[in-house]
């Protein structure tokens, strides 16, 4: 089961290379400032600058690569300053691999109250304290600057998954636009380098600035990703992308606007219409999405990343994945079960205790279990696109993408 070593090639800054295609499935390589990443991968969320309730430490034995946070949250709290003034976004969290920064394309539409989209940008009030807050696409490549991830995301306009044509296309054409606005800040950015960022005001009391950031005049690499959208509808997906291809040179390119409510079907045929518009030289990012079987469907299909709350939010919820489905551990069934969570797996959690156990910790609402459970799901999800690759190496990822989704779904409920 061990993976093949990197291809003996070299790969350029945010440069990407394939092998072992089996359809659109490929296994890849993506080159970062902070290392490589393999894909696929799923990249687990860390919104506030922390995957919640693990450690680092916790975060690297479940074999993570790459790790994604907010701009939205840490532009919130602690600011976006804030974080560049105490180093960025590594330093800070203490993250050494790659990160990646969602624009808050998505949190906004979830979270921001009294939110108002206009050409310029979002209006929106903080959820945190109702301030008010204007977000347009040249204030976030400012932000995600600021903040310092390897890749970092356009600001987009987000609609429900099942809505029509017509609103769709809006915010479909929206978001072409607000990445020409974006790519023209972030270039600036880049060419003048930290200089270009508005000097940081810190509160009295803060401690001086490192140094380092005081005289460095080059910010550190980034790679911006476009985000196709376009509903569920075909015609579109194809002129998002196209539009996007007409725009820039991308590092990789991401395809957001799915799992927000529509069915699934209409997810998995909207990533095949994707797929043969997409730059196969390219890393693609399906964004927010990150249950089992939507990963191998999707793999299937050519996507590489994947990021999702999932693992974390399921976990803190009692639910853990499995290769039979999700199990909730709070069920009276468990209450003597002497049985890992999943057999065989080699987390933490899988090697240490039991079901029974976990179930008291969730009885007794004692912090260990949400822990626990959300340490197991993203070693699962993780540990599943790492099989993922095994099996592509191996030339086999389609008949094991079937045996998978045939076991996951048997259960299904
Ligand atoms: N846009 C952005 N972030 C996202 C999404 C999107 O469409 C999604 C959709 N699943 C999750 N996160 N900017
Ligand atoms: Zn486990």
């Amino acid at each position: 089961d061990s993976l093949p070593t990197p291809p003996d090639v070299a790969l350029g800054q945010f440069g990407f290379h394939t092998s072992d295609e089996q359809g659109a499935a490929r296994r890849g390589w993506f080159n970062t400032p902070h290392g490589v990443v393999e894909t696929p991968a799923f990249m687990p969320v860390g919104t506030n600058a922390t995957v919640k309730g693990l450690s680092v430490h916790e975060l690297e034995e479940t074999g993570a690569q790459m790790v994604l946070s907010n701009a939205y949250h840490l532009y919130l709290r602690p600011g976006d300053k804030a974080v560049r003034a105490l180093g960025g976004l590594h330093a800070f969290a203490r993250w050494k691999g790659p990160m990646l920064t969602d624009s808050g394309g998505f949190q906004v539409f979830s979270l921001a109250q009294m939110r108002k989209v206009r050409e310029e940008g979002i209006e929106f009030q903080s959820h945190l304290d109702g301030s008010k807050h204007n977000y347009t696409p040249e204030a976030v490549m400012r932000i995600e600057r600021n903040i310092g991830a390897d890749v970092i995301m356009q600001l987009d306009e987000l609609i429900e998954g099942k809505s029509e044509f017509g609103p769709s296309r809006e915010a479909m054409e929206r978001s072409l636009r607000w990445l020409e606005r974006c790519r023209i800040e972030f270039d600036r950015l880049e060419r003048d380098g930290r200089e270009a960022l508005a000097p940081i005001d810190l509160p009295p009391g803060a401690p001086a600035l490192h140094d380092d950031l005081e005289t460095e005049r080059v910010a550190p690499p980034q790679a911006l990703f476009p985000i196709v959208q376009g509903g569920i509808h075909p015609e579109l997906r194809r002129a998002s992308v196209r539009g996007i291809l007409q725009t820039g040179d991308w590092h990789g390119v991401a395809i957001g606007g799915l799992s927000v409510g529509e069915a699934k079907p209409d997810m998995y045929a909207t990533i095949a219409v994707c797929d043969p518009e997409l730059p196969r030289d390219k890393p693609r990012y399906l964004m927010g999405v990150g249950f089992p079987d939507d990963l191998v469907e999707s793999v299937r299909r050519g996507v590489d990343l994947f990021d999702c709350v999932v693992p974390t939010r399921m976990g803190r919820h009692g639910t853990a994945f499995t290769p039979d489905g999700t199990v909730q551990i709070r069920r009276a069934e468990h209450r003597f079960d002497k049985r890992p969570l999943v057999e065989g797996c080699d987390c933490h959690t899988c090697t240490h205790y039991d079901r029974a156990y976990l179930r008291h910790l969730f009885a007794a609402e004692e912090m260990l279990g949400l822990r626990l459970l959300s340490l197991h799901n993203v070693h699962y999800l993780v540990g599943l696109m790492r099989q993922a690759r095994v099996e592509l190496a191996a030339g086999r990822y389609e008949s094991w993408a079937t045996a998978y989704l045939e076991r996951y779904r048997a259960r299904a409920g």
